[in-house]
């Protein structure tokens, strides 16, 4: 137990850990004053001992033994400077109503999407339970499923990716209602930026221009060769992907022929792909036959750099001027675009749409359910019309409170349903359960 005195101070009790009341304590300090204060007078002031104080941040004080003291310290003072940062729900915004009004009000709206903006065109996801590419990759006895997208597995062995790339590329030619929702935000002079996780490069098609348009993780639009750099555009390679075989790159063949046609006849060698090419993998050419480079989706891996424009737009433009954040279709999982809502002003309201609740960030409103039933529903409610041949104006939607959160709603189609009629894919009936078991599990702890 700890003493905490009136001026600051914390005097140290006995060691038998922190109660609830303490570590309320501890952290509204924090708030109060700074993470740079807040170290000074726990660690060096009051001599708290660090694995003590980690347990107010939720760090297991086993660690302190594991990573050893300095290790630990530096641990312990990152998760103090989050919890500084971290966001927090403005008490003034809650309904579906306020969500409205803020669209209407707002004019420099950031839309933060993911993959969820795309399920009702047959894509699937990453991350949903039954429906998600990586619970088919867990099926086909992948324990990491991330890997199929790690820089270093790629440049290993890229057949792994060209195996499975084929459920994720997208037909190109149509957008959901949701991407419709967003162009519209941008007809209205209202969409700042639309930062979008996804590869699919839909929003293109859907209209958003490029200059709202940052494309977190890279895209499918085009590929580029892991040796040579030379670009392509995207489709150019979607016929090696759809036949899942690796794709190798035009001009590194085309040099070797040619080089191939210029040495003695003897030396000739023909060039055979390896399945395993590096990106800079000159020096391990078998017997120097020379090989061409792999051809990579310019999609983020992980393991990559995001482009640079995510940074600058974000910094430079967005984060003094953004008056309203919309998230949509995300698990909101992924790093850094998971911390976007934590490193912007802490007045500006954020508004959370899809099927499942999350509580790692603190949303001013959540509202749960397919996403396109919620733009529908959000834009009915602005006085817009959403126009898309998706949306069955006749169909009506329910908004239901879920217990005890003012500020989270499940918003479902009522009365008549036109299920695949109104072009939901394979994941539409999915999104029907996704929706009840998101209201249900409201308390399960988000996982990171
Ligand atoms: P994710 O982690 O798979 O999360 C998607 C979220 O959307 C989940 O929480 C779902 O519950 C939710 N969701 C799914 N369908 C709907 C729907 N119809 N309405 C509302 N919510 C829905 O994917 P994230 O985007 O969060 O993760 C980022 C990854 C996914 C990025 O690296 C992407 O490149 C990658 N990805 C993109 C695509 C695409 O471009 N279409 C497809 C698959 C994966």
């Amino acid at each position: 137990m700890l003493l905490l005195t009136k001026s600051t101070g914390f005097i140290e009790g006995e060691d038998d850990g922190l109660d609830p009341k303490e570590v309320k304590q501890l952290r509204a300090r924090l708030l109060r004053i700074g993470p740079e204060q807040f170290i000074h007078e726990t660690l060096t002031v009051a001599k708290i001992p660090p694995p003590l104080l980690g347990t107010a941040f939720g760090i297991n004080p086993l660690f302190a033994q594991q990573l050893g003291e300095d290790m630990f310290v530096r641990v312990l003072g990152s998760a103090i400077v989050r919890t500084y940062y971290k966001r927090r729900k403005l008490p003034g915004y809650n309904t579906i109503d306020d969500a409205a009004e803020l669209l209407k009000k707002c004019s420099n709206i950031m839309v933060i999407t993911g993959a969820g903006i795309s399920t009702s065109l047959g894509i699937p996801d990453f991350r949903s339970k039954e429906t998600g590419f990586y619970s088919k990759l867990r099926d086909m006895g992948f324990s990491e499923p991330e890997e199929v997208f790690d820089i270093y597995s790629f440049d290993e062995d890229p057949s792994t990716f060209y195996e499975l790339a084929a459920d994720i590329i997208p037909d190109l030619k149509r957008y959901s209602p949701t991407h419709a929702f967003i162009r519209l935000l941008q007809n209205k002079g209202r969409l700042q930026t639309n930062y979008t996780q996804n590869i699919d490069n839909l929003e293109e098609l859907a209209g958003i221009t490029k200059d709202r348009l940052i494309q977190c993780h890279g895209s499918f639009a085009t590929a580029t060769c892991r040796k040579c750099k030379y670009k392509v555009k995207g489709t150019d390679i979607f016929p090696d992907i759809r036949a899942k075989r690796v794709s190798y790159c035009k001009r590194c063949i085309h040099r070797i022929k040619r080089q191939e046609s210029l040495e003695p006849k003897s030396k000739k060698r023909k060039p055979t792909p390896s399945r395993s090419r590096t990106s800079s993998d000159d020096d391990d050419e078998d017997d120097n036959i020379p090989q061409p480079g792999v051809m990579k989706p310019d999609i983020t891996f992980f393991g990559e750099q995001l482009p640079d424009d995510f940074f600058t737009r974000f910094t430079d433009q967005d984060v003094n001027t953004v008056d309203l954040v919309l998230v949509i279709g995300t698990s909101l999982k992924v790093a850094p675009v998971s911390d976007m809502p934590n490193y912007l002003p802490h007045h500006v309201p954020h508004i959370f749409v899809s099927r499942e609740p999350i509580q790692h960030v603190d949303f001013d409103i959540q509202l749960l359910g397919n996403c396109d039933d919620v733009v529908v529903e959000l834009a009915r409610r602005a006085g817009w019309s959403l126009k898309h041949e998706m949306v069955d104006d006749n169909v009506k939607m329910n908004v239901d409170g879920v217990e005890e959160a003012e500020h989270i709603w499940v918003v479902k189609k009522e009365g008549k349903v036109s299920g695949s009629s109104n072009g939901e894919g394979q994941n539409g009936a999915g999104a029907a359960r996704a929706d009840v078991s998101g209201s249900r599990n409201i308390e399960r702890t988000a996982e990171r």
